[in-house]
């Protein structure tokens, strides 16, 4: 097996104290087994930016990172990432930012991190590039002479190329995508509408199911569901920290029923939304009151974003608007808590959760989804109530699907989980468990790069070559 170089816009940690997310875990993993090098921003910001010395962690893998200049920060980090490419890669044109500064900063961080990487690269490595912050990263080392196999991994959705075309630079951002050699999305639906994008858009043909065809490179596509490391996140559940955090719960909500929501305080996770589906069912089931609230943990997440400080705003005033109308001397419908847990915390509050509302507009997967169904305890679990939109629901059919944006839906999911029979809470649970163990972060990432050895393999790469 080669060494395998994997780039994201953050690197690591490599060993789990109870922090890494699905990301982490699986690429730490597949790093372990084979060796190589994690390559991303380190998060820091100095005058020489990627230009200047590169960080090293060194041991069996090394995790190398380089600063950001303040101006590759914002055009490239805030700006295209997640002021252009965030808000369109899940669907919100009216939220992006086209500022031409933006896009140049993209090109140059992107340039710049390839040309940092290309003396670290050894001819037989494997490459595989993460995420919208670097569609055209492959393009760029392609370019400076690489000749092994190079994959990308899109965590988010690819939108209908109806939306993506309203990027200004949208058919160049493609054609650049097409150097990758395997390019992995979470479901079915991404990787169609991306292949749309490239029939109808950029003039590609296919050959037959998996390849496109344009100018003569070959490009497979894949889904590849990410997941989480199930097993451990079942043992956080029960460690002793998780049962405090449980305890602490289930003293201050006696016989009350407590709703979960777990997000980063993003525009996609449709926080108001999901507010006004638990109003809607404190309107139609007075019965309910005080016997039932909603806990929405929500730590802020680029704070320096309009789109983000507005949402905040319109979270908090929200709740204070239910909170009044609906609440009593002794009871308040929503609560809202803007900090991390750690994880083994977050897995026992998961767990004295009697169901979690999981209620994305767009998501690409939705690791809390999961999170949440593997933290249970089989004797007493929860219900998993899941929009129709986040990546998750192709796999979780078993959970409560709702659409989020109609209130009477989301109502009508928390009326059946509040009423829910253990033998059905039992039945869906069992279902829904077996398949977040099944497909883990460490299987999405051996799927992923199996699909990409077979490059090695492949006459297209010798052609290119
Ligand atoms: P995110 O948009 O960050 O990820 P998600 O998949 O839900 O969304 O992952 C969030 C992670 O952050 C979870 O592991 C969760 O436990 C953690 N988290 C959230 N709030 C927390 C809190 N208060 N305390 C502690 N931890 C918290 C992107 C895509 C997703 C895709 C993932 C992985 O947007 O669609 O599933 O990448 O590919």
């Amino acid at each position: 097996m080669t060494r395998i170089v994997i780039v994201s816009n953050r690197v690591g940690p490599l060993s789990d104290e109870g922090k890494a997310g699905g990301l982490a875990v699986g690429l730490a993993d597949a790093l372990r087994k084979r060796g190589g090098i994690w390559f991303g921003w380190s998060g820091e910001q100095t005058p020489e930016g990627i230009d200047g010395p590169a960080h090293v962690e060194d041991g069996p893998v090394k995790l190398v990172t380089v600063d950001f200049s303040e101006e590759d920060a914002d055009e490239f980090y805030s700006g295209f990432a997640n002021q252009t490419l965030w808000p369109i890669l899940h669907y919100r044109v009216n939220l992006a930012n086209f500022e031409r500064r933006f896009e140049t900063g993209y090109d140059r961080v992107n340039k710049r991190m390839a040309a940092k990487l290309m003396p670290m690269l050894e001819s037989g490595d494997t490459v595989w590039i993460h995420d919208y912050h670097y569609l055209t990263l492959g393009q760029a080392i392609r370019q400076g002479g690489f000749e092994g196999p190079i994959g990308f991994f899109l965590h988010t959705p690819f939108p209908a190329p109806e939306i993506f075309a309203a990027l200004p630079n949208a058919r160049r951002l493609g054609r650049s995508m097409l150097e990758y050699n395997v390019i992995g999305f979470q479901t079915e639906r991404d990787r169609r509408n991306f292949r749309r994008f490239v029939l109808d858009e950029l003039g590609g043909t296919t050959e037959d199911g998996e390849l496109l065809d344009v100018d003569g490179n070959h490009v497979r596509t894949g889904v590849f569901p990410i997941g989480i490391d199930a097993e451990r996140f079942a043992e956080f559940a029960v460690s002793s920290e998780a049962q405090r955090r449980e305890r602490q719960v289930r003293n201050l909500i006696r016989e009350c029923q407590q709703i979960i929501g777990v997000d980063r305080l993003d525009y996609t996770k449709g926080i108001p939304e999901r507010f006004h589906g638990f109003e809607r069912f404190l309107e139609q089931h007075p019965e309910s009151r005080g016997r039932i609230f909603l806990l929405q943990v929500a730590p802020v997440s680029r704070g320096n974003v309009d789109a983000y400080s507005d949402l905040r705003s319109e979270m908090e005033s929200l709740a204070g608007r239910i909170n009044g109308e609906h609440g009593g001397l002794d009871w308040a419908p929503i609560r809202i808590l803007t900090r991390g847990f750690a994880r083994k915390s977050l897995a026992g509050i998961y767990r004295s959760s009697r169901m979690a509302l999981v209620t994305p507009l767009r998501d690409g997967m939705n690791l809390v989804a999961k999170e949440y169904v593997a933290a249970q305890n089989p004797d007493d679990p929860g219900v998993l109530i899941l929009s129709r939109f986040a990546g998750a629901a192709a796999e979780l059919t078993e959970a409560l699907i709702v659409n989020p944006h109609d209130d009477e839906d989301v109502s009508g999911a928390i009326q059946k989980a509040f009423h829910m029979p253990l033998g059905e809470r039992q039945e869906r649970w069992n279902a829904l468990n077996a398949k977040v163990r099944k497909t883990t972060a460490e299987s999405w990432a051996a799927n992923f790069l199996d699909v990409l050895d077979q490059i090695h393999r492949d006459e297209n790469t010798a052609r290119r070559a």
